[in-house]
């Protein structure tokens, strides 16, 4: 079959600070090559609607696979199948990816017979199996491991056989010059480990992967460290380093291949602090960049998120990754029921330090426990508002007053980055990868104001709306209680985790999040 694999377009955060190569959907893709299906792939994120119209109308694909990692680019995915359907109505069309696998029975439904089939969980493995369905018998389709069809769903889906079984097909990718992080400009991305042991409460990445927590092989990761020309590189690993014996025999392996790039990579504090010799030797191999989920600046709020860790324990982590010289980003949840007195003290304590700090806003969003437990009720339930850059739930402040309040706070963080001295860093940085022929790092720059402003939020809120988020269930309460709890969130059922003993004390922890 001839399949055409699509990435939606950009959010809010990718038309400033970063936009990344899409490693799933390219490891879906080359799964699909190798199962011996023609490919093609289409990134939104760089090209427009129009690219997408053109290439169906001249390639005319049998199979067409939307990825949905992201609730906010529901809408834009259902309207462009339904124009697909309408141009090739003998096409098959699914949806698969992070957030498409919680919310498959509403894709099904808005999509009015446009989308065949949401495929749930890890691509790889569901992908072979749908397309023999589609290609064979159709009817069949609807008894596809994780798939998701109008006339009936299939066995939940399988995890792959190994991680190290796996290869993105990084070729699929016309613009490739197009991926940036700050100024990793271009960079390309990397996986070394798939899951996430802990359970923080506002977070689907765990639900999604059952808890497990699995690793690539050192030798597989150079192999395909290898193959990547940027000099860039963002390890997408939802936290990175867990375990010391791995980190080291990655860092140990690139070091004897003297392979030199720049890394950016995401971990907790705790993890930082458990594992500092890891961490002081990837940065004698590349490792400059660091981004850690903070999430509060107070033990009640840590609670709340079930962080499992405190406040002393991240701010030793900040105080130690200064020491290695690596730049740190961190994130702050703001709750919409802030006023301004808390915006004020949030200001005050990240002039303080000297990390870049981003502030994401408190959603709740499908597949996590916040979903089934927060008795707040939704205020709008517009996909492309689920970005947790915009209020879902009601704000305690008028909603222009919050948002001032909380533009004003990105503001100061952002000048607090670009004062004099860094401006002059950043300034010859970005002359240099302009005189590359890199434009992603100061183009995003100069987007901040047009995107981070008060009447483009608000006019957010008053766009006609076509597609809604499906209610909460009412028996929130009901559906987290023993024995079941938040396996009845799971995407994958639990299975497999490197070093079982690691947070093994947590499997069904209190919710109250006592670590
Ligand atoms: C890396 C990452 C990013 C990267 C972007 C990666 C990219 N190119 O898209 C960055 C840092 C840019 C990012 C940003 C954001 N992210 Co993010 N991100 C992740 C993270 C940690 C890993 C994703 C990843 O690359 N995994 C590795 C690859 C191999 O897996 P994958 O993409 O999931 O693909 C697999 C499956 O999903 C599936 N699949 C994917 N596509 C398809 C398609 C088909 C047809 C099929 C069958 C299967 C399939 O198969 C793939 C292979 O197994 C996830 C958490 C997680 N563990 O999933 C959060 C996550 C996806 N992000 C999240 C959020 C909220 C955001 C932001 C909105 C945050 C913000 N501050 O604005 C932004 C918006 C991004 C944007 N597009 O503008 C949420 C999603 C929430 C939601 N329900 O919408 C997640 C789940 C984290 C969380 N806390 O819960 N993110
Ligand atoms: S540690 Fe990070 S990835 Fe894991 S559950 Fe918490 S927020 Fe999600």
């Amino acid at each position: 079959m001839k399949a055409l694999f699509v990435h939606p377009g950009p959010l809010l955060y990718t038309k400033v600070f970063l936009r990344l190569e899409p490693l799933g959907l390219e490891l879906v893709a080359e799964a699909a090559r190798r199962a011996g299906h023609a490919v093609k792939l289409i990134d939104l994120q760089v090209e427009d609607h129009n690219d997408y119209h053109r290439l169906i109308a001249q390639w005319r694909p049998d199979f067409i696979a939307f990825s949905c990692n992201y609730l906010a680019n529901v809408p834009e995915i259902i309207d462009l199948a339904k124009e697909t359907k309408a141009v090739l109505p003998r096409s098959f069309i699914c949806v698969g990816g992070h957030s498409a696998s919680f919310t498959a029975r509403a894709i099904i439904d808005h999509g009015e017979g446009a989308i065949d089939c949401v495929l749930k969980g890890e691509g790889e493995a569901g992908i072979i199996t749908l397309m023999d369905a589609v290609a064979g018998d159709r009817a069949s389709v609807a008894k596809s491991p994780g798939a998701v069809a109008a006339d009936g769903e299939g066995p939940p889906p399988h995890f792959i056989h190994h991680l190290d079984d796996l290869r993105p097909d990084r070729d699929l990718l016309r613009h490739r010059r197009k991926y940036f992080i700050g100024i990793l400009d271009p960079a390309a991305s990397i996986e070394f480990s798939r899951g996430c042991p802990w359970d923080c409460s506002f977070c689907s990445a765990w639900t999604f992967y059952g808890r497990s927590y699995r690793l690539v092989s050192p030798e597989r990761v150079v192999e395909d460290l290898m193959s990547i020309r940027e000099p860039g590189v963002f390890i997408v690993d939802d936290v990175a380093f867990i375990h010391a014996k791995h980190g080291f025999a990655i860092g140990e392996a690139i070091a004897r291949k003297d392979i030199r790039k720049k890394y950016y990579l995401e971990t907790r504090g705790d993890v930082l602090l458990r594992n500092k010799e890891v961490f002081r030797f990837w940065k004698s191999i590349g490792l400059e960049y660091m981004f850690l989920g903070i999430e509060a600046i107070d033990e009640e709020g840590l609670r709340k998120f079930r962080k499992r860790v405190c406040v002393s324990k991240n701010l030793e982590a900040l105080e130690f990754a200064r020491s290695l010289g690596i730049e740190v980003a961190i994130n702050i949840i703001a709750d919409p029921d802030w006023g301004e007195e808390r915006f004020a003290t949030i200001r005050e304590w990240c002039m303080e330090v000297p990390e870049i700090v981003n502030i994401s806003i408190n959603t709740p969003y499908p597949g996590t426990e916040s979903w089934l437990t927060e008795e707040r009720h939704l205020c709008t339930r517009d996909y492309r508002l689920f970005d947790i850059q915009h209020a879902v739930l009601p704000t305690e402040l008028p909603l222009p007053v919050f948002y001032r309040e909380l533009l004003e706070t990105q503001r100061v963080l952002f000048r607090k980055h670009f004062n004099w001295r860094s401006a002059l860093l950043a300034g010859s940085e970005a002359l240099q990868l302009l005189m590359r022929g890199q434009t992603n790092f100061v183009r995003g720059m100069m987007l901040y104001n047009k995107t981070y402003n008060l009447e483009k939020m608000l006019s957010d809120h008053t766009q006609p709306v076509s597609y809604e988020i499906p209610l909460p269930p009412t028996d929130g309460e009901t559906t987290l209680k023993p024995p079941a709890r938040a396996t009845n969130l799971y995407i994958h059922a639990p299975s497999e985790r490197a070093s079982r003993h690691i947070e093994n004390s947590t499997e069904f922890g209190d919710a109250r999040g006592r670590m």
